[in-house]
């Protein structure tokens, strides 16, 4: 009798935490139990208990050319049955990096690192060792993986030293991490006033997308470039979820920043577990084995995930393939606003290339606070509708969704015809 998708749920929750590998998957968000995917294919994932729903969590963010690209597969496996790892050079890990020098312009030399969380962690070390300073300056609502220095919240009252937002962070490291609300220049300036000599770094998600997709106004970049190099702290970029998603490169090609070290991930591993992290030469000449800033990994550069890497950014191709993706983000957001409208919900979308977000509001949050007043009790009566309708949104109304290539006009008109449906449902609250 083979196993049911019921019993696989009750087997996963007995010996994993929760069931899941990452904590968003478990739909706490949202309620309800997640489903077990079986398979993917273009913008279509296939549940254990045998639906086939269209897919906008793609993986939260790698799957630029949608599910089972056949280009990528084929370089993936073509890469395993030469051996899976080495722990050795190769030549993928210098085309790979030559790519990704030639795309961003903030890119001189780049290590390889097999999680967001590793190259955002590895930044801050460099910048601290840069400049021998130990605080940071983070913002509300943006998140940069799990290590301990930036699972950090603001602080209570004027205070912007952090505190921890995880059990089993220590206060004292918690309190070199400072935080302040994302779009405001004048608290950063505020920060640097205070403490400045003692700051290394500023880390920013340059389009967030950890509070569901928020822009930065205009002009925010620009002041965080001139507030860092003013003080001789570094600004790192996190482009982990917007490098080769809002454009190629990513956002600092987008408008027109740079940073002096960026960490890289999801799309640039095509699926799998690829990260990087680099900057101008002399930051990042810093690293072992040229100089004093210890990191390592295994598996860093692996030939697997070099290949299927390598495969997407190569079938991506440059520049010209973010004008149709935009285009499909962009059709996707209007259609759910104008199906919202005409069922009387307060509904407003952001889109930012590829990625995208629905705020059940009136008017497009600029700041963690304002993503908090939105109404997601309306986000998970939408949610679970969509479901019901066969599209799979992201479960949670903090979180971004992602188009691919794959996701071409049908499959955007079919998952407006659903949100028409779904919209009734959240409309009668
Ligand atoms: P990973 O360690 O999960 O590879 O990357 C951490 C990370 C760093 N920086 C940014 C801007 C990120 O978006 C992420 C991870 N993104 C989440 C989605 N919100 C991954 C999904 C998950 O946690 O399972």
């Amino acid at each position: 009798m083979a196993t049911s998708a019921q019993e696989w749920w009750e087997r996963a929750q007995r010996v994993i935490p929760g069931g899941v590998n990452s904590p968003v998957r478990s739909f706490k968000n949202v309620g309800g139990a997640p489903f077990l995917v079986r398979s993917g294919r273009g913008a279509y994932v296939t549940t254990e208990d045998g639906r086939t729903l269209v897919d906008y969590v793609m993986s939260w963010g790698p799957l630029l050319l949608g599910h089972a690209h056949p280009a990528v597969v084929e370089a993936a496996s073509k890469a395993a049955a030469d051996g899976l790892s080495f722990g050795a050079p190769t030549v993928a890990e210098v085309e790979l990096a030559e790519m990704l020098c030639g795309a961003l312009p903030g890119f001189d030399v780049v290590r390889m690192v097999n999680s967001g969380t590793e190259a955002t962690m590895s930044a801050l070390r460099v910048a601290r060792a840069a400049t021998g300073r130990s605080k940071v300056v983070k913002f509300t609502g943006c998140y940069h993986g799990h290590h301990d220095s930036l699972l950090i919240r603001a602080g209570s009252g004027a205070a912007t030293f952090g505190v921890p937002d995880s059990a089993g962070v220590p206060e004292r490291l918690a309190e070199l991490t400072m935080t302040v609300p994302y779009n405001d220049l004048g608290a950063v300036r505020q920060v640097f006033r205070e403490w400045g000599p003692e700051i290394a770094a500023v880390i920013v998600e340059p389009v967030a997308g950890n509070m569901g997709t928020v822009l930065p106004v205009p002009g925010f970049l620009e002041g965080l470039r001139q507030v860092t190099a003013e003080a001789g702290a570094l600004l790192v970029l996190d482009e982990v979820m917007t490098g080769f998603r809002v454009a190629w490169g990513g956002a600092q090609v987008r408008y027109g920043i740079r940073p002096d070290l960026t960490c890289l991930a999801k799309v640039i591993g095509g699926g799998l577990p690829v990260a990087a992290y680099g900057g101008r030469r002399e930051l990042m000449e810093l690293v072992a084995p040229l100089g004093p800033v210890y990191q390592a990994g295994t598996l860093s550069g692996n030939p697997v995930g070099m290949a299927a890497g390598l495969a997407q950014l190569r079938t991506v191709g440059g520049p010209a393939f973010y004008g149709p993706l935009e285009d499909a983000a962009q059709a996707l957001g209007r259609g759910l606003e104008e199906a919202a409208r005409r069922h009387g919900v307060a509904l407003s979308t952001v889109v930012a290339g590829g990625m995208l977000s629905v705020f059940f509001a009136e008017a497009a949050p600029v700041n963690f606070d304002e993503v908090a007043r939105t109404d997601d009790r309306a986000f998970r009566r939408f949610f679970h509708a969509l479901l019901d309708e066969g599209i799979f949104w992201p479960p949670s109304p903090y979180e971004t969704a992602f188009v691919s290539s794959a996701h071409d006009p049908a499959v955007v008109e079919k998952t407006l015809a659903a949100a028409e449906r779904a919209f009734t449902v959240v409309a009668a609250g």
